[in-house]
């Protein structure tokens, strides 16, 4: 798989051994609204990539974690119903939970420019209830999900790695 485009982000891909070419998209100055970019990304936001093997151009953080996984073989825990429903499950709550609730609460808290306590106190407690949830299942184990190496979880280009640390 060579090489992987990646408009946007640092070096994002370091836990995925795939060759890979950065292109900087300087979202302050507006080119991801530019139509080169809208092309990749129709939603005008990074990350993206561009699989020059394939041709497949992928945005969004989680499609773009499932897709690397699926194409190197890395990260995927077995290819059972079982592990693969607990997969599926866990990179949607960070998608749809931990993600968009915690920038909102930092957009709220810190970008607003008429900071309204309902809307900062609503999104902290959930973006808080996301992390507990987070908290609770790493007091019971390493990985989110166990056979799973724990780089897959990206929320908007990040790059945490959301495991315990002993
Ligand atoms: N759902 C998208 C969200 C991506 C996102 O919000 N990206 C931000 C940077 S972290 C961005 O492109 N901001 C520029 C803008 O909103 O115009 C994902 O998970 O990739």
């Amino acid at each position: 798989m060579t090489p992987v485009t990646v408009p946007g982000g640092k070096n994002r891909l370091c836990r995925v051994v795939v060759p890979y070419e950065l292109k900087p998209v300087d979202t302050r100055r507006g080119e991801q609204h530019q139509p080169d970019f809208l092309a990749i990304n129709p939603n005008g936001k990074v990350p993206v990539i561009i699989d020059q093997d394939t041709g497949a151009k992928v945005f969004d953080s989680n499609a773009i974690l499932l897709y690397l996984a699926e194409r190197t073989g890395q990260f995927l825990p077995d290819s059972t119903p079982v592990a693969r429903g607990e997969l599926l499950s866990w990179l949607m709550f960070i998608a749809t939970g931990v993600g968009p609730f915690s920038g909102q609460a930092v957009h709220f808290k810190h970008f607003a420019p008429e900071p309204k306590d309902y809307a900062v106190n609503r999104y902290l407690y959930e973006a808080k209830r996301h992390y507990g949830i987070i908290d609770a299942r790493l007091s019971k184990q390493r990985y989110m999900v166990e056979r799973l190496t724990p780089s897959l979880t990206w929320p908007c280009g990040d790059g945490r790695v959301w495991c315990r640390s002993s």
